[in-house]
């Protein structure tokens, strides 16, 4: 794998000890955070493979479920999950001689398995991209904000400690998986090197289509009625302040049988539409609250917006808040303080 290494231009070839400690292991445990993500889960199978190819028995332990959508990937089917098998997840990260944290970089993000991976002295390995790691809880970091996904890393990671192993189509598979995930399809989130990794993904013989289908294509035929209901009835657009909003009352959602998870991602259809800088999505709770997400493109503070009239907060360009009050009462208040932006929206241009 010459050509990898020419790639990152690796100056340093020596081999830090905790990967040789990690080498002769007789037990890894890879733990993704809670409520996985195809990054998590893609990098957390990806790291298992290659590590058991290495010669190091490795298993994937996680608190929770993984989403329907990720049960396709290789080696998925024998993730122990701590919600169905308890005893048996606590006894692995108990008797693992190392413990790679994957997508998180600080231990509470694996949730209830934090206490058993704190307790166990064994070495610990963080591979992540996120901001402000706990760094003092391991004894090897694996970090780098810049890079689009933890998948991206482990292939990098990959490439500097194991390139003795072959790249097969089953690791592959795993990293894009994560890639695709986080950039959004190639989406934001992009560097060069994030493409020099699809290639050498690709080069293996990955169905990249397949990968895809599978994660992204996932709508039940409720969700799509749903949100053709959204889109055709419920959505109004406010071409004076650059916004766009959707809402949905206690009652439409339960006519249409609404799921958990089944109004996630409905907001951004706001901020597709071509000049609209600021959307927002409300939908009543069972109590007659009202829930609020909040995106935007380019500087404008959805966070700020949130915290100061919705009790809410988050990224700027993606925020959650709520109201104490039925939908059609946040819409008007909403409406009352959309004018306060008035003057930032309009000087805003993409
Ligand atoms: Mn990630």
């Amino acid at each position: 794998m010459t050509n990898n290494i020419e790639l990152f231009n690796l100056k340093n070839t020596s081999i830090p000890g905790s990967i040789l400690k990690l080498r002769s292991c007789r037990q890894a445990v890879v733990i993704p955070h809670k409520s996985p993500d195809g990054d998590a889960v893609g990098s957390s199978l990806a790291l298992m493979h290659l590590l058991n190819k290495a010669g190091v028995p490795t298993h994937v332990v996680v608190e929770d479920s993984l989403p329907y959508f990720l049960n396709f990937l290789p080696g998925a089917e024998n993730i122990i999950i701590w919600d169905k098998k308890n005893t048996i997840a606590e006894t692995y990260i108990q008797n693992a001689d190392c413990i790679i944290s994957s997508d998180y970089g600080h231990v509470s993000r694996c949730g209830v398995l934090e206490k058993f991976v704190r307790e166990n002295p064994c070495l610990k390995i963080m591979i992540d991209h996120h901001p402000h790691p706990e760094i003092e809880a391991y004894d090897f970091l694996f970090h780098d904000i810049t890079s689009s996904s933890t998948c991206e890393l482990v292939f990098d990671f990959y490439v500097k400690y194991f390139s003795d192993i072959s790249l097969d189509k089953t690791i592959a598979t795993c990293i894009y998986a994560g890639l695709v995930t986080d950039t959004g399809c190639f989406r934001h989130a992009l560097r060069p090197q994030t493409f020099e990794t699809a290639s050498e993904l690709l080069k293996t013989g990955i169905d990249t289509e397949h990968i895809i289908t599978k994660i992204f294509d996932v709508n039940t035929p409720q969700r799509l009625k749903l949100l053709g209901y959204c889109l055709n009835e419920k959505m109004v657009i406010l071409p004076e302040y650059k916004t766009a909003f959707i809402h949905l009352s206690g009652e439409e959602l339960r006519s249409f049988g609404v799921k958990k998870g089944d109004t996630e991602g409905i907001v951004n259809y706001t901020l597709s539409i071509e000049g609209i800088i600021f959307g927002a999505f409300f939908f009543e709770r069972e109590d007659h609250t009202t829930k609020v997400s909040f995106r935007s493109k380019s500087t404008f503070p959805a966070n700020e917006f949130s915290s100061r009239f919705f009790d809410g907060g988050g990224h700027r360009n993606a925020a959650g808040g709520q109201f104490n009050g039925p939908v059609n009462l946040a819409v008007n208040h909403f409406l009352e303080c959309l004018p306060q932006y008035k003057t930032v929206l309009e000087s805003l241009h993409l």
